[in-house]
């Protein structure tokens, strides 16, 4: 009994060669668990993104003006502040989301004055600033801003020629 024949040993060893493929089929199916696995860093980094655009603008700079207490709201989509040396007369400005406000401005002091709004980034002097028409409002004259958020929160404004004196907020909702 322990000779047997060729055709015996391949009814013997074509089952476990069948097998021995099952086995190798079912680890790459454990392969291709693998692929999925490699596929979650990029779904967490999505939801990264996503977290960042909810949070809406940047950081803002520290007005270096006090700011008032009282909140000075648009009204018909125009905003009056005026300027004086070295300091904004409103400070503390609301206007809303996804509409453009007009803030008309008058240099009531007699050094040059500005308006610059940092952008959702929270710097000045970046792109997505908002900056009054002209840059340099001299005395007795008057500018405006055009100033469109599209995104809520608290921007920060700074007269480019008093910024370490000059300043303000304006809360978008
Ligand atoms: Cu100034």
């Amino acid at each position: 009994m322990f000779s047997l024949s060729p055709a015996k040993w391949t009814r013997i060893l074509v089952p476990i060669a069948a097998g021995l493929l099952l086995l190798a089929a079912a680890c790459g199916d454990d392969d291709d668990g693998g692929g999925d696995d490699t596929s979650t860093p990029a779904a967490t980094a999505d939801a990264t993104a996503d977290a960042t655009a909810a949070d809406g603008i940047q950081t803002q700079p520290d007005s270096p003006q006090e700011v008032d207490a009282e909140v000075t709201e648009a009204v018909d989509g125009v905003l009056q502040i005026a300027l004086e040396d070295n300091f904004y007369t409103l400070n503390n400005l609301s206007v809303p989301l996804g509409e453009t406000t007009t803030i008309e401005i008058v240099n009531d002091g007699t050094d040059i004055h500005n308006m610059r709004i940092a952008g959702p980034d929270g710097e000045f002097n970046t792109d997505d600033d908002s900056v009054s028409d002209p840059e340099q409002i001299t005395a007795g004259s008057t500018a405006t801003v055009d100033f469109t958020p599209t995104l809520a929160g608290t921007y920060t404004f700074q007269c480019d020629f008093h910024p370490a004196e000059q300043g303000g907020v304006i809360v978008v909702e």
